[in-house]
């Protein structure tokens, strides 16, 4: 069993798309174990992002990402960390795989609907940004 940290994107909440999300998150045998609706912070964003600073969209995507209230959540299941990279699709939905949530639904390689941690690693430090062990149930 793993854990993984998930984002729905302000463009994905904004168009009622979050009972959608989590079901293709279910279908796919992981479990939300967490899961809050919370506006971030300018200061949230840029640290989320720090290791995207130096890159030419990072002012823009924190400018996206404050744009309106998120969605975020615990995944557990087998594998969760890859499975979960798996059936969100690529980071530009133009590449995204037909039946992931980003080629169903993100608007743009910006505007993409949703995060997922990219390691172990990464999910355990990105979980512990966003929620108590308590609340991990
Ligand atoms: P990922 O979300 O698939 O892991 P990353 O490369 O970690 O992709 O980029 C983080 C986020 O930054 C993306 O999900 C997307 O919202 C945004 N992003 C990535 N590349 C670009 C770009 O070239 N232009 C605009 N936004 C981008
Ligand atoms: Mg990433």
């Amino acid at each position: 069993m793993q854990r993984t940290f998930s984002i729905i994107k302000p463009d994905a909440v904004k168009r009622n798309l979050i009972g959608h999300i989590n079901q293709i998150i279910e279908n796919s045998e992981l479990k939300i174990l967490a899961s809050k609706k919370m506006y971030l912070t300018k200061n949230q964003a840029e640290i989320f992002y720090q290791v995207h600073k130096q890159r030419p969209f990072f002012n823009s995507l924190v400018n996206y990402m404050t744009s309106g209230p998120l969605q975020v959540q615990v995944l557990e299941g087998m594998d969760a960390v890859a499975k979960y990279r798996k059936i969100m699709g690529a980071t530009n939905p133009v590449e995204a795989e037909e039946g992931t949530i980003r080629k169903l639904y993100a608007e743009s390689i910006e505007a993409n609907s949703v995060h997922g941690s990219d390691s172990e690693e990464n999910a355990n430090i990105e979980i512990s940004f966003f929620f108590a062990g308590s609340e991990l149930v």
